[in-house]
């Protein structure tokens, strides 16, 4: 079993998309073992986007991932790490295989709904951002 972090974005949760995108990881099996909303500060955003602090789109992703609320949550099932991305789909949604959630909901590369874990060890980083608590 494996635990991967996820994130709805705020262009999601703007569109009321909250519940939609959570049946989705539901339907494919994931058990879903913590959730949270809440509006991110700058310094929890920074944290979890450190990897990209010298790319051009940082300044862009930070004021983005921090105008709204989001939902984090753990999702937890075989595989999750490389299935909940197959879900989830290409970073750019014009890119994202069809069907996936980006290809269906994100507006951008930028605005693209969903994040999850890209391997163990960002999964365990992230979760310890997210959820310090656990
Ligand atoms: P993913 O979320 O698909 O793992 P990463 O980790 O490469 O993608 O990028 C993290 C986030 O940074 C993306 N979800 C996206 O919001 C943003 N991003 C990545 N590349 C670009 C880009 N070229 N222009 C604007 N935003 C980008």
């Amino acid at each position: 079993m494996e635990r991967t972090l996820i994130i709805i974005k705020p262009d999601a949760m703007e569109r009321k998309l909250m519940g939609k995108i959570i049946s989705i990881y539901e339907q494919e099996g994931f058990h879903i073992s913590a959730i949270k909303i809440l509006k991110p500060s700058a310094e929890i955003a920074k944290s979890h986007y450190y990897e990209h602090k010298n790319k051009s789109f940082f300044k862009a992703l930070i004021d983005y991932i921090t105008r709204g609320e989001v939902c984090v949550l753990i999702a937890e099932g075989v595989n999750a790490i490389e299935l909940v991305r197959k879900i989830n789909g290409a970073t750019d949604p014009v890119e994202a295989e069809p069907c996936s959630i980006r290809s269906r909901y994100a507006l951008s590369k930028t605005e693209n709904s969903v994040h999850s874990s890209d391997s163990l060890k960002s999964a365990e980083y992230e979760i310890s951002i997210w959820f310090p608590e656990l």
